[in-house]
């Protein structure tokens, strides 16, 4: 381990430019780009530890500041799934930051130290950049800092920032195919890791979609609009946006014109324009070729983010966010989900900032179950995975679908003409005391048992996982404690079935064992005190039998509960089904399994989402505006307010409270009574210095007036 190169460019290259403490938040660093150099560098230095760290494997580093102005610049690393860097790693992120020059190797040693990192493992960094001019110079910085270590960088120049999260997994999951580290990325190969493989991916799948397209049914009109004028933020969307439209030929589909506006040839990037800007101001943005008749999607400066809009019959804008593709999206998955007879666990994610009025519609009209989790890609993601298909979106736009490994596994059987109508393994966790953990987690779980204080033997899902943040569920009708996940239709049907297998489960005391305490009470009741009666024959009898009645079930259930966990599940495939019903249970599954291949399971990504939101309209004949008519938002407002240190606000409960400082909740939650459907909350932002205040309530004026209140007691 010599880190000779690395003291030397930090004095000739790259010294700290800053005594102000920084931190990686929810989006990595991010600030001017004029004073980032040096960040870029040790972030070099970091992902090519994180690669040695993870066996080599290839990690992302994105620079980018997103919808920030265009003087900012930022870097966010990519775990080898794709993923958000571990938060593990945050940690030393900021350590490595913050540090001063003098410092820096003696970080990297503690780094090298503390996760036993074998520093002589080859290490890659797979490296790119959105359109922001100062991008370039920062690309090399942080080259220089993979480079000072010894690792290697692969620069694929201009990319979305999901994109290189595309590749980075696809990478990663080709080379350890074998092992099969995560379903998810099974099927990827090593063509999947470029660009192209990424276009190629995404419309396959987008276009496999169309062509499922049934000719609508009599009387029922095709409202599909299938027209869309994108705004690409003048940034990396809109030129990759058009790479992947060249692609959308279909031979059996009929894809959507798309239509690409500020593109980037002459508007300055995210200035007046962009997802972001769209939401936060809710107005059209800059250049909006205005048409009552077709309907448009912003992008955010990374490609990240996508919200919808349109004009009215009145002229009147209408944006359609990230809580409303959410429903679309939902419904869409519940319906084939339905449709397929399969058990499938679906969950929405939302933050805060969802919109209350479509929290209702998912849990009132949906009927699929909300989850709140506090702000970042990180927290939504992680819990998304509790699911077999996790949804969720920010309001703000950013957002995708998860599949679980056994929703992948339960699709393919369908297409593969083995129709398991009925769920087979409870994979929610249940209400049960003897519940462990918070959940089926994609990679680090099995099967395990226990017995309760009575002796009957549990199944129970043993869940391994370090530093799982709280996901903390909505109340329900049904006494939901905070936390705990109900037991799902699912889990009860399968506790159904179980019970029905004679010999298995939480089993009913036999005979014997009856006979046994049956003897035994009267025993007890027979001789008075003292109780303590030396074992005669005729009980050591029958504690052996009892004992041996215990293991063969116990031995039975591990059989059992094994060959269904290797998914052989003939066990309970009894259903005879029609040859229709089995049709439409295919065409559900082969819809299920494209749209799994259209959206981006890695992170929220503007063209997949688009493509996504574009086929369900398609599949469904609707229009944005009759989506549109789904739920009606309720009025809000967003402010943002400069403080001498946000950091004084803590928050609980998801964000939706604060718990410091004192007093600040309480004059909320009296300014909040005072408004019909009000709601607010405040909470430091994870990406600028400010605090950032929301609120809703049933007119715009009284948003408007609330959120002003609040933000006045921020002060
Ligand atoms: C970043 C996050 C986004 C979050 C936003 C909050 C990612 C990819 N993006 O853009 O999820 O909503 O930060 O910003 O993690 P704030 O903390 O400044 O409000
Ligand atoms: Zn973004």
């Amino acid at each position: 381990m010599n880190f000779n190169k690395v003291k030397d460019k930090i004095k000739n290259g790259y010294p700290k430019g800053t005594d102000r403490s920084l931190s990686y938040g929810t989006a990595g660093f991010r600030g001017p780009a004029n004073n980032l150099d040096w960040v870029m560098f040790r972030m070099g230095l970091l992902g090519a530890l994180r690669s040695k760290h993870q066996h080599g494997k290839a990690i992302g580093a994105m620079i980018t500041a997103s919808h920030n102005p265009i003087d900012d610049n930022g870097i966010k690393l990519i775990d080898p799934n794709g993923e958000m860097l571990e938060v593990s790693w945050e940690s030393a992120a900021t350590d490595l930051v913050n540090a001063g020059d003098v410092d820096v190797v003696n970080v990297l040693k503690n780094i090298v130290a503390k996760f036993e990192i074998d520093f002589s493992i080859p290490a890659i960094v797979y490296l790119a950049q959105d359109t922001r001019p100062s991008s370039d110079m920062l690309s090399t910085a942080v080259r220089d800092g993979v480079e000072a270590v010894g690792a290697s960088v692969k620069d694929f120049h201009l990319l979305t920032t999901p994109q290189l999260h595309h590749i980075v997994n696809a990478q990663n999951s080709a080379l350890s195919n074998s092992e099969q580290v995560d379903a998810m990325s099974s099927s990827l190969t090593a063509a999947d890791a470029s660009e192209e493989g990424y276009y190629a991916k995404l419309s396959e799948a987008f276009l496999g979609l169309l062509a499922l397209k049934g000719s609508s049914a009599e009387g029922v009109k095709d409202e599909y609009e299938a027209e869309i004028y994108v705004d690409g933020a003048n940034g990396i969307g809109a030129m990759k946006l058009a790479g992947l439209r060249s692609r959308l030929i279909g031979l059996d589909a009929k894809p959507p014109i798309i239509r690409i506006f500020n593109d980037g040839k002459d508007g300055v990037l995210n200035e007046n324009c962009g997802a972001d800007y769209v939401k936060v101001l809710q107005k059209p943005p800059k250049g909006t070729p205005i048409n009552g008749a077709v309907k448009y999607a912003a992008f955010d400066g990374d490609a990240d983010r996508v919200v919808y809009f349109y004009f009215d019959q009145a002229g009147a804008f209408r944006l359609l966010d990230g809580d409303k593709i959410a429903t679309l999206i939902s419904s869409f998955f519940a319906d084939l989900v339905r449709e397929s007879g399969l058990s499938l666990k679906i969950g929405i994610v939302q933050t805060a900032y969802a919109n209350g009025a479509s929290t209702r519609y998912i849990e009132q009209e949906l009927k699929v179950p909300v989850v709140c989790v506090p702000t970042g890609v990180k927290h939504l993601h992680h819990c998304a995975k509790q699911y077999d298909i996790g949804i969720y979106f920010e309001a703000n736009g950013h957002g995708t679908v998860l599949f679980s490994s056994r929703a992948d596994m339960l699709i393919q059987n369908i297409l593969d003409g083995k129709f398991f109508s009925e769920p087979y393994l409870p994979l929610a966790p249940s209400q049960t005391e003897e519940s462990h953990g918070h959940g089926r987690h994609r990679k680090n779980s099995h099967v395990g048992f226990k017995t309760d204080d009575k002796g009957d033997l549990l199944v129970e899902e043993v869940v391994v996982e370090k530093d799982q943040p709280e996901c903390k569920v909505a109340e329900s009708e049904d006494n939901m404690q905070v936390g705990d996940v109900p037991k799902d239709e699912l889990a009860l049907n399968t506790e159904a079935k179980v019970d029905r297998v004679e010999g298995f489960s939480i089993v009913p005391k036999d005979e014997l064992a009856l006979k046994h305490e049956a003897e035994k009470e009267e025993e007890d009741e027979a001789v008075p005190m003292p109780s303590v009666i030396p074992k005669d024959e005729v009980a050591l009898k029958l504690e052996r039998e009892l004992d041996d009645a215990q293991k063969k079930r116990q031995s039975s259930l591990v059989h059992m509960v094994q060959s269904i966990h290797s998914h052989n599940v003939e066990f309970f495939d009894a259903e005879e089904l029609t040859e229709k019903e089995k049709e439409s249970r295919t065409l559900a599954a082969k819809k299920l399994q494209l749209a799994s291949r259209v959206i981006n399971q890695t992170v929220g990504d503007a063209m997949a989402d688009l493509l996504l939101v574009e086929a369900v309209l398609s599949l469904r004949g609707m229009s944005i505006r009759q989506w549109d008519e789904f739920y009606q938002d309720l009025p809000s407002r967003q402010l943002k307010v400069k403080v001498a240190d946000r950091n004084v606000i803590q928050t609980t409960d998801a964000e939706r409270k604060c718990s410091t400082p004192n007093g600040l909740q309480q004059t909320i939650d009296s300014a909040v009574r005072r408004y019909q459907s009000g709601r607010a909350f405040v909470r430091p932002s994870g990406t600028e210095d400010v605090v950032r205040v929301y609120a809703e309530a049933d007119t715009q004026e009284n948003a408007d007036k609330l959120a002003g209140e609040v933000a006045s007691s921020v002060f």
